[in-house]
């Protein structure tokens, strides 16, 4: 859009038009932001919070912090802000994370094309215009000829729908939407629901200065160390020094972390060998653990029982009682084939004489009470209910909006049966949407800036391709989503992803389709595919 269009916009009454709309302005709606300005096109971003930050914006529970090394994780598009920030921690908090956003949004003046406290309920393709109509929850109503989603991985929240949750007299909320403010525990009884990576966080934090702690927890996990720690002057020098050899690692490594899978088979060395190098990876900061282990954990049951075992027998050195050991022990499912939760002093608390752990298998909750937690063996008195229930991952985000592409299909009827999309990208049927970290993306299974980069360059170069080739309309073609949604599962079919109940696999939100929502082949592979598809011409893409 020309700037005199836009200005006559300003002064009339019908919605704006703009070049594009972003929704969300999380750490990729930042960057889609940055990159089509340069482009020169005329952006709008609408974010439902009152800030920028996405996930660091909203989630502001006790303990909330990085389970990617800090400087990892910031924007490698810009030497001068990786100059001028310092990360205190190896793995910082969020109020850290969310100063930087806030930070990184001042420096590229971006807040001027932000509109905050606007969450987008509608987007409907206007077939006659080529444009999408977006639509926020308050009616501010806006038209653009491309729509970019980048609503994050874990955004949509999820608070199962227990008998007699509103009835509860107390405080209660959900860890996405905890209060913006302090809070004292010191003298309240409080409840959480979920043993997920989040709740560990919140209950290692929470536990250190609380009048009475109850963990509700149906699966137990499988955690292991942060072995997190501030960040000395020397270090932040030799740190600096290398963010270029840092990114280029993060660039070639599975998950875009600074850890990357040994491709040895946790069988090519002896038993009393890979105890030495488990027992090595279990002080190493982050998920070297996980993700710098045998490839063959990941793929192999017998392979992964041998690291299974392994955090097991450090679980029982930890817990005082055997019997609170044994219900935090997983039996159920294969290690790393959940994110895994990083903890810091997270089975300790289980020490402590005011936690208690309640197991939700053998005694399943009843109903919410108005003062506290029944389960069907008693009742758990509480003034604060935490949900630590987790979100409804990759999609939900996407399919709590009415986003309606060319004839008029609903996005979640459309995915009704799981989500379809070409690259994790596009999807057929909706033309000029761009979905950054969709379904079927790399960036689900990742250090998500890094991955989001990738995203929002490669959706920048197409746009810019566009332009440059004076087209108007680019979408997928329906035989090339079939291919990359098989092609995505045969992926993940060698794996052991899927035999395990994880927000990966939907499985965590009743009713919803069974299926692994991002892709499992390693960023370098997806980044590859990408590019190949664009080096042939947007191949698998209809452009006119
Ligand atoms: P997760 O990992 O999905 O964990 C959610 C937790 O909530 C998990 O322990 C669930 O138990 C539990 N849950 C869900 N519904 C219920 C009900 N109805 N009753 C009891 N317990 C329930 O979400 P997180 O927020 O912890 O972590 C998400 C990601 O954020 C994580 O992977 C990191 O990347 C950061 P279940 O396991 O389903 O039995």
């Amino acid at each position: 859009m020309s700037s005199a269009s836009r200005a006559a916009h300003a002064n009339s009454t019908a919605p704006d038009i703009f070049d594009a709309i972003i929704i969300g302005a999380g750490i990729c709606g930042m960057y889609q932001l940055y990159r089509l300005r340069e482009l020169g096109l005329a952006v709008r971003v609408f974010e439902a919070g009152s800030g920028v930050g996405g996930t660091w914006y909203w989630n502001r529970y006790p303990g909330a912090r990085f389970d990617s090394e800090s400087y990892t994780y910031g924007y490698s598009f810009s030497a001068s802000l990786a100059e001028q920030w310092d990360w205190s921690e190896h793995f910082s908090a969020q109020p850290e994370t969310l100063r930087y956003l806030e930070f990184a949004a001042q420096q590229f003046d971006l807040l001027k094309d932000i509109q905050f406290n606007a969450r987008v309920a509608q987007a409907h393709y206007d077939k006659q215009a080529k444009q999408w109509i977006v639509t926020t929850h308050s009616g501010v109503q806006a038209r653009a000829h491309y729509l970019i989603t980048a609503v994050g991985v874990l955004s949509a929240p999820y608070t199962p729908s227990i008998s007699g949750r509103d009835e509860f007299q107390g405080e209660s909320w959900h860890t996405a939407h905890g209060p913006h403010r302090a809070i004292d525990l010191s003298d309240k009884r409080v409840g959480v629901i979920g043993a997920g990576a989040t709740a560990v966080q919140l209950i290692t934090e929470v536990a250190k200065n609380v009048g009475q702690l109850t963990v509700f927890q149906r699966t137990a996990n499988f955690c292991i160390p942060l072995n997190n720690r501030p960040i000395n002057t020397h270090e932040q020098t030799t740190l600096k020094a290398s963010y270029g050899v840092m990114f280029e690692r993060c660039r070639q490594t599975f998950g875009a972390f600074l850890h990357d899978f040994d491709p040895r088979s946790a069988f090519d060395v002896s038993d009393q060998e890979r105890e030495i190098i488990y027992e090595r990876l279990w002080n190493e900061p982050g998920f070297g653990f996980w993700l710098g282990n045998f490839h063959d954990i990941v793929s192999d049951p017998r392979a992964n029982e041998t690291i299974a075992e392994f955090v097991r027998k450090k679980i029982r050195q930890r817990v005082n009682d055997p019997v609170v050991a044994e219900r935090l022990t997983p039996r159920d499912h294969c290690f790393g084939t959940k994110r895994v939760p990083l903890e810091s002093g997270y089975y300790e608390a289980y020490n402590r004489p005011n936690v208690e752990l309640v197991d939700l298998k053998s005694t399943p909750i009843e109903q919410i009470t108005a003062t506290g937690i029944k389960t069907v063996e008693r009742q758990y008195p509480c003034d604060i209910i935490i949900f630590a229930t987790g979100f409804d991952a990759v999609t939900g985000a996407l399919t709590r909006m009415d986003i309606r592409g060319e004839e008029g299909i609903a996005l979640k009827d459309k995915w009704a049966d799981g989500p379809r999309t070409y690259l994790g990208l596009q999807i057929a049927g909706f033309p000029n949407l761009f979905t950054v970290v969709g379904a079927h993306n790399a960036a689900n299974f990742c250090n998500v800036p890094r991955c989001g980069e990738q995203n929002v360059e490669w959706v920048s170069d197409c746009i810019r391709y566009m332009g440059e080739h004076q087209l108007t309309r680019i979408t997928a073609t329906v035989d090339a989503e079939e291919a990359w949604r098989a092609h995505c599962e045969d992926v993940v079919s060698h794996t052991l992803f899927g035999a395990t109940d994880s927000w990966f696999m939907g499985a965590n939100i009743p009713g919803k389709k069974r299926m692994f929502l991002g892709y499992g082949g390693g960023l370098p592979r997806y980044r590859e595919k990408c590019d190949a598809v664009a080096a042939a011409g947007y191949q698998g893409f209809i452009l006119e």
